[in-house]
């Protein structure tokens, strides 16, 4: 079986203080929770930004900022900017960490509820746009499927050229207006994909840990961070994303699967070498 890609979503655009007060907004808080995700075994971090206030933003130079102090101490990490940002923003104000020409970034494949009146809004002509951008620039698209319908527009976008292959999935499961995240919702999904795809999953909340036992056996990649979870177990909070990657790698060796290095992330990806 491949060796296990563990990404860790350090930030996300939601959580806040408040919620766990690790949770990173400064460039040194940024770093800090990176480095100790990618000491733990992370080869990629899926990378939010905030201001120092915890307010999201997709500029480009506090990405450029906050990738590079990164860098200086993770030199070999694969960072993956998010292209959704915050419910709310435009598309151009989303695309900005693309002009930075990272490796890898997100790609959201649909339009999702996110509770309350909140609506992520990803169209298909965003998706296009999004998709189109990336191949131009050669960044490797991780797409985020929120739902079964997401994967078969992505599958549908890159027939038409949109979205380049092989494809590398991750499905979001568990948020409050998207797919739940029982085992038959797992299968339905990494069964949706094509042969020569690659997945990672993220389980939201309480189904981080039991959907990243199914992906370590089942041959697939695990997300997990504050972006999706902030506890370490019930009701304890996680002291740092470096803990909850831990807690995978813990997991992966029980289950005898090997954790890949960024390097062989990298190779099974299909991502240049540094
Ligand atoms: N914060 C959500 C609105 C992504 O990173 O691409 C979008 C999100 C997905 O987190
Ligand atoms: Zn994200």
């Amino acid at each position: 079986m491949e060796k296990l890609i563990i990404t860790a979503a350090i930030c996300g655009a939601e959580v806040l203080k408040e919620h766990n007060p690790n949770v990173p907004y400064t460039i040194e808080e940024c770093v800090r929770e990176a480095k100790s995700a990618y000491l733990a075994g992370a080869s990629i971090i899926h990378l939010h930004v905030r201001w120092d206030d915890g307010t999201p933003t997709q500029d480009k130079e506090r990405f450029r900022v906050i990738m590079e102090a990164i860098k200086k101490e993770c030199p070999d990490v694969i960072i993956q900017p998010s292209t959704g940002g915050a419910v709310g923003m435009t598309d151009d104000e989303r695309l900005q960490p693309t002009e930075l020409n990272p490796e890898m970034a997100t790609l959201d494949c649909g339009t999702c509820n996110f509770g309350g009146d909140e609506v992520f809004t990803n169209t298909e002509n965003t998706i296009k746009y999004f998709g189109k951008r990336m191949i131009e620039r050669g960044i490797k698209p991780e797409l985020e499927c929120f739902d079964k319908s997401m994967i078969d527009m992505a599958l549908r976008l890159q027939k038409k050229g949109y979205i380049s292959s092989p494809m590398h999935f991750d499905f979001v499961m568990g948020v409050n207006g998207g797919i739940s995240a029982q085992i038959r919702d797992f299968i339905f999904l990494r069964e949706s994909i094509p042969q020569d795809a690659t997945y990672t999953v993220a389980g939201v909340g309480k189904n981080e840990f039991p959907l990243a036992v199914m992906a370590i056996v089942d041959g697939g990649h695990v997300r997990v961070g504050f972006e999706d979870n902030v506890y370490i177990s019930k009701g304890v909070l996680a002291k740092s994303n470096g803990e909850l990657v831990e807690k995978v790698v813990r997991l992966a060796k029980e289950l005898g699967r090997e954790i890949a290095s960024p390097k062989e992330a990298r190779e099974i990806l299909g991502l240049k070498p540094l």
